[in-house]
């Protein structure tokens, strides 16, 4: 059988394309154990009853260590509980995050904080708010009529 020989560079180019892409997609799994965040310990929850469970029964600012605090908080239409919190400059603040009913987004603009807040799902993300200063955070997932008036204020003083 005779293949052109341009017809064949492009063969050759398509298949190695396509090898490169399978070594750099497996290499980056199970060499470097890239994976999605957290996807180890998935913790999922009713959005029903999200006030009757721990921790969201509890909710809000608690000190877990030196300068180390854990955010409980939940995100409804059109807000997120509690509203604010207020941290030392250098904390760490380890965000538990559900939905109370629709996809919601929690992003603070200016940092690594980006997270899609899905009912029935508890999403954790942890950042270092070095620099004091008020910090928004918005949702990013049109949640309905008044989607853009959702936020919080992180306050790092
Ligand atoms: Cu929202």
């Amino acid at each position: 059988m005779h293949i052109h020989r341009l017809e064949r560079v492009w063969l050759i180019f398509g298949i190695s394309m396509l090898v490169i892409f399978l070594l750099v997609l497996g290499i980056g799994t199970f060499v470097m154990g890239m994976a999605p965040p957290h996807s180890g310990n998935h913790q999922s929850i009713d959005p029903t009853k999200v006030d009757e469970q721990a921790p969201f029964n509890n909710p809000g600012l608690k000190k877990i260590g030196d300068n180390h605090y854990e955010a409980v908080m939940t995100a409804f239409v059109f807000g997120y509980g509690p509203d604010s919190i207020e941290i030392p400059a250098g904390a760490t603040v380890d965000f538990i995050v559900t939905s109370k009913d629709v996809v919601h987004g929690f992003q603070i603009p200016g940092t690594n904080v980006n997270m899609m807040i899905v009912p029935g799902e508890i999403t954790e993300i942890s950042h270092t708010f070095d620099k004091p200063g008020e910090y928004l955070i918005l949702c990013n997932e049109y949640c309905g009529s008044y989607h853009e008036i959702m936020q919080a204020r992180v306050i790092v003083t």
